[in-house]
């Protein structure tokens, strides 16, 4: 039976201190408090009218390459203009003070963004892609691409085609992104399934639970019945999985935890 606090109770703090190989599951969530929509949250400007799950596929894509190509861009200018909140450096701080006695915390996140790796962390795998990096839709030939000169809190009005691919002149360029429909990196959903597996305690932080496989991998710490707490402000379709559920921001209770951990 999930026990829910409002911030970290005793036998939490402990199973924190007494931690050695933590294994991370981060969502859109952690990146909230950065200025970082979640995919809950309405889009705006020229995108107001769909769901991110509509315009995250192959077909939308297709269907209007500039829509949804200048969607990406103006995401990518403001991750690039935002930087990571107290969840992100606790998470480096932790994953630092753990290796420094030779355990490991690993990050394992459904996030396209680079705010893990820009707080000092190292993640362990990207579930879902990255927004900082493109290819040829035909050739898949990777492409290096100026930093886009949106401003990342004012939606741009007009769209912009997707550049032609250079090596095949047949393709157009697309982000690395996973859409909803095609299947996850292999290595990186493999090695999350391990880190899990292998830890002595699993965090979910800041995902809904509702996109799969991603929102699975959290069921592995069931098997050797590894303690599994989540730190969301709301419940999520894996609180009723979860040992203890945090309900606040991961900003606060990371942090609090990483001052538990020493
Ligand atoms: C696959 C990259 C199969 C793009 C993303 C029909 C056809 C095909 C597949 C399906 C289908 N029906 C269902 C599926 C499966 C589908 C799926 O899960 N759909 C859902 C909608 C039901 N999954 C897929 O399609 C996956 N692929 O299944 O392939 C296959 C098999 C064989 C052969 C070929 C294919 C691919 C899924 C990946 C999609 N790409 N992102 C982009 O970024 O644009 S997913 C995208 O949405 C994000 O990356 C993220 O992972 C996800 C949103 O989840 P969250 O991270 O949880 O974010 P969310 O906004 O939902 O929640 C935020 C949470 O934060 C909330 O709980 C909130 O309370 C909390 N929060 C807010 N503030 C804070 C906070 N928490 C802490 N602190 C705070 N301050």
């Amino acid at each position: 039976m999930v026990k829910e606090a409002e911030q970290i109770t005793d036998d939490v703090a402990e199973l924190v201190a007494s931690a050695h190989r933590v294994a991370v599951l981060t969502g859109a969530g952690i990146s909230a408090e950065s200025g970082v929509p979640t995919f809950r949250e309405a889009q705006t400007g020229l995108w107001e009218r769909f769901s991110a799950e509509d315009l995250a596929t192959v077909e939308a894509f297709e269907n209007d390459p500039a829509l949804v190509w200048t969607w990406y861009r103006w995401r990518q200018s403001l991750i690039q203009a935002v930087e990571p909140n107290p969840g992100h450096s606790a998470l480096a701080d932790w994953q630092a003070q753990l290796r420094a006695r030779q355990g490991e915390l690993s990050i394992v996140t459904q996030n396209v963004d680079d705010l893990h790796e820009r707080a000092g962390a190292e993640v362990l795998g990207h579930l879902h892609g990255s927004i900082f990096t493109h290819r040829c839709v035909e050739c898949a030939e990777p492409a290096e691409l100026p930093a886009p000169q949106y401003n990342g809190f004012e939606p741009p009005s007009d769209s912009e085609q997707p550049p032609a691919c250079l090596a095949c002149a047949h393709g157009v360029l697309r982000p690395n992104v996973v859409w909803f429909g095609e299947m996850l990196p292999a290595e990186a959903f493999e090695d999350a399934s391990a880190a899990i597996r292998s830890a002595d305690l699993v965090l979910v932080v800041g995902t809904s639970g509702i996109v799969q496989p991603a929102a699975s991998l959290p069921l592995l710490a069931m098997e050797r019945r590894t303690p599994l707490v989540e730190v969301n402000p709301e419940p999520t379709e894996l609180t009723e999985v979860m040992d203890y559920s945090l309900r606040g921001p991961s900003g606060t209770l990371l942090a609090q935890m990483v001052q538990a951990s020493r």
